[in-house]
């Protein structure tokens, strides 16, 4: 049987070796072993036919810093593209840059309809504009904070991906908790030992009692969200029964 995958991605970067991070680690590896997810690096160094293999260039106007090469970035995205199975107008060809879109949850669950992916990860100062403008669909960034290239934020995207595949996580409930997926901070977790530093568990996850236990993790959520990323809270419409928790838990603080 032919296997379809879930998703296709390849990945443009000078650095394949750190997407090892990404294939032989815990759900991405396994989704990966499974089948559901293919991850092909191309890197623009084997395109570079001159002499020393170069991949950078100086930028027009002087200054520190290089600028991608465009040749050889230019013959690793169309190998890329190349390798993937579905027609070039399926494709969606991303540059993770610092002057993207910021990646959030949503803009995540949007990027899922996409099956093959071209993922551009920049070093140095970035890529020529031109190439954005001619050969880049979406430019996404992880965050307003400075990286040093595009490969960990590529992998970050990834991983959101695969994840939320469905088969990609081994157990059912963490999946069925994934898949249903709220917007909410998570609730506090404990294990053993029941007392640890002179500190309890809470007494109701020793209860047994599982809907006083779902309750109490959802008033956590709330509670959490609330004091810690209000902002979140704005996002979602929350239901009579999460109105009711919330405030349960805002009168319990004072
Ligand atoms: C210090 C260099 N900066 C000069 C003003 C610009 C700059 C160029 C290249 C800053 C970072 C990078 C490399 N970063 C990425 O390629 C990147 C990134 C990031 O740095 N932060 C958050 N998301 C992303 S996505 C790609």
């Amino acid at each position: 049987m032919t296997q379809e995958y879930m998703l296709q991605a390849a990945v443009v970067t000078l650095f394949p070796e750190m997407f090892v991070a990404l294939t032989q680690s815990g759900i991405s590896r396994r989704a990966i072993d499974k089948g559901l997810v293919d991850v092909q690096c191309f890197n623009p160094r084997d395109y570079a036919m001159d002499k020393h293999r170069t991949v950078d260039d100086r930028p027009y106007g002087g200054g520190p810093g290089m600028v991608m090469r465009v040749q050889p970035l230019q013959d690793a995205l169309q190998a890329a593209r190349n390798y993937l199975p579905m027609p070039k107008d399926k494709q969606r060809v991303i540059y993770l840059s610092p002057q993207g879109r910021r990646l959030d949850r949503q803009s995540i669950n949007t990027l899922a309809q996409h099956k093959n992916l071209v993922l551009i990860a920049g070093r140095y100062e970035g890529v020529d504009e031109r190439f954005i403008e001619d050969e880049v669909d979406e430019e996404w960034s992880i965050g307003d904070y400075v990286l040093s290239g595009g490969e960990l934020p590529a992998m970050v995207l990834l991983d959101a991906l695969i994840r939320r595949l469905p088969g990609a996580i081994g157990d059912a409930k963490s999946a069925e908790q994934d898949s249903f997926e709220n917007g909410l901070l998570d609730c506090a977790h404990y294990t053993r030992p029941e007392i640890l530093n002179g500190r309890k568990v809470p007494e109701v996850l020793l209860s047994g009692d599982h809907k006083r236990i779902e309750n109490w993790r959802m008033k956590q959520a709330l509670g959490r969200t609330a004091d810690r990323r209000p902002d979140l809270l704005e996002k979602i419409k929350l239901t009579d029964a999460q109105e009711a928790l919330l405030k349960e838990y805002l009168q319990e603080q004072k």
